[in-house]
Order: C-alpha cells, then structure tokens, then sequence
C-alpha cells in the first residue's frame, strides 16, 4: 500500500434509498465504471454491493443496498436485512429519493418519507440527502413540496439535487461528503473498485441481463449461480445455472427455439469479457428449484461469499 499524507482521509458512506431510486446507478457513475447493476424494475439489487473511489486524498468504500421497502418474504427480508445492516458500518450515510416519482405522486412521497425518517432518526452518523433524476422534472417548481417536506422530517440535513444518469451534482455531492469522513489511511489498493469476487459480479451481470428481457414478477423469481470456471492464459469457460422457482418459467426464459436465453448470453458475454479481461466461453442452464426466495441456506449461498 502506498503511503499517505496526514490528511489523507478514508471511510465508509451506505447508499441508501427506496428500490428504483438510482442507487446502483449513482454507485457507478462515482466509480467510473460498472460494478452495480442497473434496471428498471424494483429491487434488482440484492446484496451489499461496494465499490471503491480512490483519489489523491480520500478512498470512499460506498456500499450499494437494495432498495428499503416493505414487503414478506424471506428473500424480502433478507433485503431489508442488507440495506439497514450497510448503517451501522458507515461513517456517512446518503440517502437517494427519486425526486421525478415524488413530484407525480405525492402519496408515495408521504409513505416512503414516513417509513425513512422513523427509521434514520434513530442513526447517529452523518446523512445527507440527495434528490435524484432531476433531469426528468422540466420545471423545477414541481420539486418545492419534497424539498418542504423534507426540510420539516429532516431539518439539519443538507439536500442535493442530482441526476446520476448525466452527473449533474455528484462532485457537489462528493465535496460536501469528504469533510465528514474520518483522517485515516486507505483501506485498500488504490486500484481496486469493489470488494465482490469475480464469480459473484458475473453472476450479477447475467441477472441483470434477465431482468431487461423479462418481463412482470418473472425476474423476482430468477437465480443465478456460477458453477464451474475454468481458464487458461487467452479463455475463461463459465458455466452458470439460472434457477427458476416454476416448471412454467423454464421454457419462457429458454425462449422460443433457445432464442432468449441465447440473446442473454450473448449480451452477458461480452461484458463478463470486460470485466475478465480476455475470451469469455459462456454456457448457461436453465433448471427448475421450487421456493428457492424461501430457502435461507440457498440465498445466502447465492451472495458474494456464496
Ligand atoms: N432519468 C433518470 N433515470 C435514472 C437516474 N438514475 C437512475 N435512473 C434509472 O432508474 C432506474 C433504477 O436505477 P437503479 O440504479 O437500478 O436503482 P436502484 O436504486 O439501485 O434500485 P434497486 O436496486 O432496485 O433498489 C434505472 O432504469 C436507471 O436507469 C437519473 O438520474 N435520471
Ligand atoms: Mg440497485
């Protein structure tokens, strides 16, 4: 490791945030590169993401949570579980509201601003609060009965307003948080952007290809495991399961003539080579696990340490 200035600073900032906000998004538009997976479907995050932004004077470990919400379910808790535990580790806490949602209904502003701040009154560390997707609200004024709301729940907090999809605000955002970390030396290479294993990002990247092709509650009920790895100097050879919890999804995300899931291959591949860095062989299987989102020994098989 490199040595450090004294004024070199390093510590852990939780992402946290309703599902859909843009959490993952904002993670990688920080890192510069993807190691969060984005759709436009709820919940698509599963498991406490990190990823690492290294700069002349700070290293920021951000943990990506899924998304707070309330639901049943041992996946769902399993969920919560995730996202409230990134917390208690965190020297700063930044908490993503999808601004452009709030201003179209305000009914879930209430619900969601209600649930998140009975919760975060009881967290001690830092919180600042960023308002996401502004790019989408044309005229800003549509934003005055969040920002009202939120400086009555949260009266010390500094709000930003932000899109992390073009970037607009994030260095703001940045600035504001590097003062309130602690001095320290990094915690990692300067060169390392996620903590998550290799086997467990391939994973995901297949996951979310699933989940832009599939349509309704089927990508809820999709799992995704790497079974075997094999690599030489010039290609990796990966075999992954794709578990469905209904002999009824099976064929639907095989596709008509295999057309499907070679589509999601094909599209997994070239960035599983991305990430690999040479020839990428991927083959991939379609098998059937009834209530797999019920089996703790299972899900907590498919997170990172899995
Ligand atoms: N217009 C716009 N869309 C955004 C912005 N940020 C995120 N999105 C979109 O919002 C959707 C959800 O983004 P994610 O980053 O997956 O959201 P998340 O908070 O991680 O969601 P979960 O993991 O499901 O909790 C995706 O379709 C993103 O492209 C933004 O600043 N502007
Ligand atoms: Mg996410």
């Amino acid at each position: 490791m490199t040595e450090t200035k004294g004024d070199f600073r390093s510590g852990i900032v939780a992402l946290i945030g309703p599902p859909n906000a843009g959490k993952s998004t904002l993670l990688n538009q920080i890192i510069g590169e993807k190691v969060a997976i984005v759709s436009p479907k709820p919940q698509t995050t599963r498991n406490q993401i990190t990823g690492i932004l290294t700069r002349e004077n700070v290293q920021i470990v951000f943990l990506d949570t899924p998304g707070v919400h309330q639901r049943k379910g041992k996946l769902n808790s399993l969920l919560l579980k995730a996202a409230w535990d990134g917390l208690v580790a965190a020297d700063v806490i930044v908490l993503l509201l999808d601004g452009y949602l709030y201003s179209q209904k305000p009914q879930v502003m209430e619900r969601d601003l209600g649930v998140l701040a009975n919760r975060l009154r009881k967290v001690k560390n830092p919180l600042f609060i960023a308002v996401n997707k502004v790019d989408r609200v044309k005229d800003k004024k549509i934003l005055l009965p969040l920002s009202e709301r939120l400086n009555e729940l949260f009266p010390d907090v500094e709000i930003f307003f932000i899109s992390a999809l073009n970037r607009y605000g994030i260095e703001e955002l940045l600035n504001k948080i590097v003062p309130a970390l602690p001095y320290g030396p990094p915690l990692y290479p300067e060169d390392q952007i996620s903590t998550l294993p290799l086997r467990f990002m391939v994973a995901e990247i297949i996951r979310e290809k699933l989940f832009l092709c599939l349509h309704k509650e089927l990508p809820y009920n999709l799992a995704v495991q790497v079974e075997q790895w094999e690599e030489s100097e010039t290609l990796a050879k990966i075999m992954a399961t794709i578990y469905v919890s209904r002999s009824s999804h099976k064929p639907i995300v095989i596709g008509h003539k295999g057309q499907l899931l070679k589509k999601i291959g094909q599209q997994s591949r070239l960035e599983i080579e991305e990430i690999v860095g040479k020839k990428v062989y991927l083959e991939l299987w379609v098998k059937i696990k009834p209530k797999w989102t019920e089996n703790t020994s299972f899900l907590l098989s498919l997170g990172p340490g899995g």
